[in-house]
């Protein structure tokens, strides 16, 4: 009986401690985690009324994260004003740094931390970042090139990448492509990425470039590696463009491309990131011959001036080596949209050129088109000319139509006395189909018989009197 009581005696006394260690263990202010992540908040509670002694509670007082309290001086991080009463978790740092750090409360207001404050560890650890890569929007898909030694343009964008970074910044190390296709590689002059600043596909003046390599290829279909130079801020997606120079002489043939892999650091967890996507394969570019049809299209309206309705000739010249290809005549510019032709004709490599007819009508400025490169359009180097036609019309013509016009007004005046007349006899319609219809006649007839039955009357009555005498 008596060891039972010793036991529980014991017992009572161990958990007396144990509560005792408890609430020693609980922080007055503390911060919320032993452990943020740099994706975190980093967070602090205030376990009583008044952390402060020395102040009222509710009062406004500084708190400080700095690398390590008790340096001098203080390397700062992060200060902000808290109350000094009991909260739970309130941020107090937004985006934190990968590091060890010290939070503590300034309670008596010296800027530096006194073994009496309030304080407490913390570190902030990095989530390492990820990094993503997709095809852009602005992506050129399959083209042809050929040189054209009259707009040389090298210049080939093959891919716009899209590239984003997650989590951290991600500083970009290396990109590795592989080029596939028919053509032979080593005949690219080079190979460059630049950032699409604009978002249009094409390469721009002062857009900037983060790598490259010359030559391209070492081997036809072989790989390179480009070291970038491009920091890929967290969050925002830029876009990226491939771009191969090619040579005056590349051959003909088929090229592609294949970006296999992206590698950059993390600036945060320090840690190699291999970009996801990968890898993505560009369009196929046709290399063809080199532009054939050269020179300038010119062209003479023959005669001009021309008599109107008489016929006018075109006489397309200027251009060499343009077979089988059509030159439109018309009154649109050759860069509008309206398309409609007067007429075309085939260039013949014989006469340099070709002819068009067409009847005169009115003066009239014509456009002579022709695409020489292929590009769907007639608005590049010599594909296009224009030409005033005068046209002029015959004396006798002139003197015809002076008469015609005479005539014409004759003919006008007459209709417009008749409008006036109409108006006039509406007004005395009433009256002349009176007279017209004999009704005159019939009312003067009226009259006259009144007139005979009152004589016819008068002598009844004398009559009468005289046989009354009688
Ligand atoms: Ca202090
Ligand atoms: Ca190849
Ligand atoms: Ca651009
Ligand atoms: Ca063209």
């Amino acid at each position: 009986m008596r060891k039972t009581k010793e036991i529980f005696i014991l017992i009572i006394a161990v958990l007396i401690l144990l509560l005792v260690n408890s609430i020693s263990a609980i922080e007055i202010f503390e911060s919320c985690k032993d452990k943020f992540k740099t994706t975190e908040e980093v967070t602090v509670r205030s376990n009583v009324d008044r952390f402060c002694v020395n102040k009222e509670e509710g009062a406004e007082v500084e708190v400080y994260i700095v690398e390590d309290k008790d340096s001098s001086p203080l390397n700062i991080l992060m200060k902000s004003k808290i109350n000094n009463t009991q909260f739970s978790c309130k941020k107090i740092w937004d985006s934190p740094k990968v590091g060890d750090y010290d939070v503590f409360i300034d309670c008596n207001e010296n800027e530096e931390y006194d073994s009496n404050e309030p304080f407490d560890s913390f570190e902030v650890i990095a989530v390492e970042g990820d990094g993503k890569a997709r095809r852009g929007e602005k992506d050129i898909r399959d083209h042809s090139w050929f040189f054209d030694r009259e707009e040389p343009n090298l210049i080939n964008e093959m891919l716009q990448l899209s590239l984003l970074a997650e989590n951290e910044n991600i500083v970009l190390e290396t990109l590795t492509i592989r080029a596939i296709g028919s053509g032979n590689d080593t005949e690219i002059e080079k190979l460059e990425i630049y950032l699409d600043e604009n978002n249009n596909g094409k390469v721009d003046e002062d857009e900037l470039l983060i790598g490259d390599s010359q030559p391209a290829f070492l081997e036809d279909n072989g790989v390179t590696t480009l070291n970038l130079d491009y920091v890929l801020v967290e969050g925002i997606e830029e876009k990226f463009l491939i771009v191969y120079t090619m040579k005056e002489d590349t051959p003909e043939g088929e090229f592609s491309l294949v970006v296999d892999s992206i590698v950059g650091i993390g600036e945060n967890s320090e840690k190699e990131i291999t970009f996801s996507g990968l890898p993505l394969t560009s369009g196929t570019k046709s290399v063809l011959p080199e532009k054939t049809c050269l020179g300038s299209l010119t062209f003479e309206l023959e005669p001009n001036p021309v008599v109107k309705n008489s016929l006018v000739t075109a006489r397309i010249s200027g251009l060499s080596g343009c077979e089988n290809k059509t030159i439109v005549l018309r009154l649109n510019p050759c860069g509008s949209s309206l398309k409609e032709e007067i007429a075309h004709c085939i260039f013949n490599e014989k006469s340099g050129g070709c002819n068009i007819s067409f009847l005169s009508s009115s003066n009239k400025t014509y456009h002579a088109c022709i695409d020489k490169n292929n590009d769907g359009d007639m608005i590049d180097f010599g594909e296009y000319d224009f030409k005033d036609l005068v046209v002029v019309i015959p004396e006798k013509i002139e003197e015809n139509e002076t008469e015609i016009n005479e005539t014409e007004t004759n003919v006008t005046e007459f209709k417009e006395e008749k409008e006036d007349s109409k108006i006039t006899a509406s007004v005395t319609d009433i009256e002349k189909n009176f007279f017209e219809t004999g009704g005159f006649f019939l009312l003067l007839e009226v009259t006259l018989l009144l007139i005979l039955f009152v004589l016819v009357m008068i002598l009844f009555k004398m009559r009468d009197g005289q046989e009354k005498e009688d």
